[in-house]
């Protein structure tokens, strides 16, 4: 199949010259209207769109069909999966040219094309050949020429991920339904607002993400996008465009933004080429940067996006946890969960506002009366929130040019490098003020967890140049496995969480992400650990997926215990809710990739089916109050990590290795893909000062 590429000069309209001549004439002497007689050509259609954000068009100039959209950055439509309709049109085009599309996916990476879309800047750049895939070219920008020759990988390789064996093609298809449904009610019942309360028919807005809203539009366009989704994440895609207001009043948690809506729209972009996702993530990385306005340039954990800093009297005073009534080692629920009740038709009960982190984050949210007295609640900074921004602040800087966003994590990291560790271990609290750490508490699960994810992560998006963070990994993983990874009586390893010294034998949900962070860790260790690695990481897993098997409904509690006779399970009535996590099948999917062992496809396929037994209601998805609990209630929220990541994570599970593959992409922790950065193709290479220790 060749394509044909459109030469010579062309207008501002994007015809040649003599076209333009007898085009102006017919316009002329019919007037405007007789453009509504002329042939639907595509040149006419450029017309009206060259100004368009969206991509370039591929044509098959043999039989004139339309081809796959090409993306200026982006090389997601060059690969996309068979789509339901093509994602790069307006709305109003989306209409009849599936199957076309289809029947040009074949053949197509090679020889020229012929755009169509193309802005002004496109029609006059030249076309850029990376990797056998001509692209069209608004190479003006360095920053785009670099992206498109050096850093992206297709996200889909010769088949969209499509898995060969029909069970797991028919899993696969069965969650990509369960994406349609979750998404059709949230627009349906909460369209705009942060996440869908599938009971009560509304939407909730929290205060998780100061004034931002439209949360699990931002969390979902990257998974629509992979599902062939098209409708819907033109619907997302649009209403980024016009209804995304980033510059808002109200205090936001720093973590919480970086990784939804900052990892999000990176995605976003990075898949798509989408023009408007640069300009977004752009501002909003700008307007993150005055949480870093601390002593020590440790983040304060909530930033106001509308640019008003934090007063200095934040920083009075270093947080006493038990000061503020938070005992941590349970979570801070003003009452059980089973006390949810319907009050004037509303479940009333504790929030689960799309908390990522348990215990902190709920005082964010619950600490009013603490904010007015004046305490200090809430002014530590938490280590999995500070440390969970690297791979999203480094990609701004590629973006931007603008080494900022690179400076201030690599002060995190300094910082950290600088500090005493008790036991090689990292507390889960610093003081922004002294840069102290607060406690002596220590988890990979409720804050803790992403700090050590980012770590590994780091060094593999760096493609494997950033060996500070890789020596901070390894380093931490041994001395995690030394103090707090526990073989139960029953045979199950666990990884325990350490209070000074003191090992408080629980796991929560949160925690169980390690098991596919350690392995995809495990290749790049030493030799000798790796086997050894691999084994923790597949038996972490196996501990967490008993935590699911050992309940009746078959979904995992937020907490499990290895005492007084637990083995895996939730003793405590304010431990059992399941809140639509998505941790344990990530690990699910990591392992899958890392051993194609058939079980980690059928336990995923486990939790699907109790997805929807126990959480799906005519209305959406929700969490559940009691994993054990014969009679289901429901705690009412649609969490849009569960579109971001529970769901993308089942559907990569079901995919062949080709769809996103890892050694192209790294998920940031909500999932979000970010593409590696090739190791000739950073801004290392610039600046040799990139990597302190
Ligand atoms: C998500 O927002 C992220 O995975 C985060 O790292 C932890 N919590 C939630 C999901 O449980």
């Amino acid at each position: 199949m060749i394509f044909k590429t459109l030469a010579g000069k062309t207008s501002v309209v994007g015809l040649r010259l003599p076209q333009t001549f007898i085009f102006l004439l017919v316009l002329g002497s019919l007037g405007f209207g007789a453009l509504f007689f002329l042939p639907e050509t595509s040149r006419l259609k450029r017309i009206f769109q060259h100004n368009s954000d969206s991509s370039a068009v591929i044509t098959d100039s043999v039989n004139g069909q339309r081809a796959q959209p090409i993306s200026p950055i982006g090389y997601g439509l060059i690969r996309a999966p068979p789509l339901d309709i093509g994602v790069l049109r307006s709305k109003s085009q989306l209409s009849s040219s599936n199957g076309k599309q289809r029947n040009n996916n074949k053949g197509r990476s090679q020889g020229t094309v012929s755009m169509e879309h193309m802005s002004e800047g496109d029609a006059a750049d030249n076309k850029v050949h990376t990797r056998g895939v001509v692209v069209s070219s608004r190479a003006r920008s360095p920053v785009r020429v670099k992206l498109r020759n050096c850093m992206l990988k297709p996200p889909y390789g010769a088949n969209y991920g499509k898995p060969s064996d029909p069970e797991s093609l028919q899993r696969r298809e069965k969650v990509k339904e369960m994406m349609k449904f979750a998404w059709d009610n949230y627009k349906r019942y909460a369209w705009g607002e942060n996440e869908l309360r599938p009971l009560s028919r509304n939407g909730n807005d929290g205060r998780t993400f100061g004034g931002l809203r439209g949360a699990s539009i931002v969390d979902s366009l990257d998974t629509l996008y992979i599902m062939g989704l098209g409708e819907e994440y033109q619907e997302a895609k649009e209403w980024v465009e016009n209804n995304l207001n980033l510059s808002v009043g109200g205090e936001a948690s720093l973590f919480e933004v970086n990784i939804r809506y900052v990892g999000g729209l990176l995605s976003a972009y990075y898949l798509t080429g989408e023009e408007v996702f640069k300009r977004k993530v752009v501002e909003l990385g700008r307007n993150l940067l005055p949480a870093f306005n601390t002593p020590t340039g440790i983040p304060h954990g909530v930033v106001n996006l509308a640019g008003l800093l934090a007063p200095a009297k934040r920083y009075a005073k270093p947080t006493d946890f038990s000061e503020m009534g938070l005992d941590l080692s349970t979570p801070p629920h003003p009452r059980p969960f089973t006390e949810c009740e319907y009050i004037g038709g509303r479940l009333i009960g504790p929030e689960t506002d799309g908390l990522g982190h348990t215990s902190v984050k709920w005082l964010f949210e619950k600490s009013d009366s603490r904010r007015s007295t004046g305490g200090d609640l809430g002014r530590s900074s938490v280590l999995a929130e500070f440390g969970t921004l690297h791979l999203e602040f480094v990609h701004l800087s590629e973006l931007t040019k603008d080494p900022i966003y690179t400076e201030k994590v690599m002060n995190i990291r300094k910082h950290l490098n600088q500090l005493d560790k008790p036991h090689g271990l990292y507390p889960n609290a610093l003081n922004p003020v002294s840069g102290n750490w607060e406690q002596h508490y220590v988890s990979i699960g409720a804050l803790g967890d992403s700090f050590y994810e980012y770590l590994i992560k780091s060094y593999l998006m760096s493609d494997r140049t950033d060996e500070v963070a890789k020596r901070m990994y390894y380093a931490a993983l041994e001395a995690i496995e030394k103090n707090l990874v526990q073989r139960s009586p029953g045979g199950l390893i666990y990884v325990a969480e350490w209070r000074g010294g003191i090992l408080d034998h629980k796991m929560g949900h949160l925690a169980c992400f390690s098991g596919g962070m350690i392995g995809i860790g495990a290749e790049h260790g030493s030799p000798e650990t790796r086997q050894h690695q691999l084994d923790l990481a597949a038996n972490i897993t196996h501990t967490c997926h008993e935590s699911y098997r050992r309940t009746p409904t078959k979904l995992g509690p937020e907490v499990f215990r290895f005492d007084d006779g637990a083995e895996a399970t939730a003793p405590r009535v304010n431990e059992r809710h399941y809140i639509l996590r998505p941790e344990v099948v990530e690990s699910y999917m990591y392992m899958w990739r890392l051993t194609h062992d058939p079980k980690y496809r059928e336990w995923g396929w486990e939790a699907l089916e109790a997805l929807e037994r126990h959480c799906r209601l005519a209305t959406g998805f929700s969490g559940i109050i009691d994993v054990y609990g014969h009679i289901i209630q429901h705690d009412n929220l649609q969490q849009s990590f569960f579109l971001a990541e529970t769901l993308k994570y089942l559907y990569l599970l079901f995919s062949d290795d080709d769809l996103l593959p890892l050694k192209d992409w790294v998920f940031n922790t909500e999932a979000h893909p970010l593409p590696v950065i090739p190791r000739n193709c950073s801004q290392k290479t610039e600046d040799t000062d990139r990597w302190p220790a």
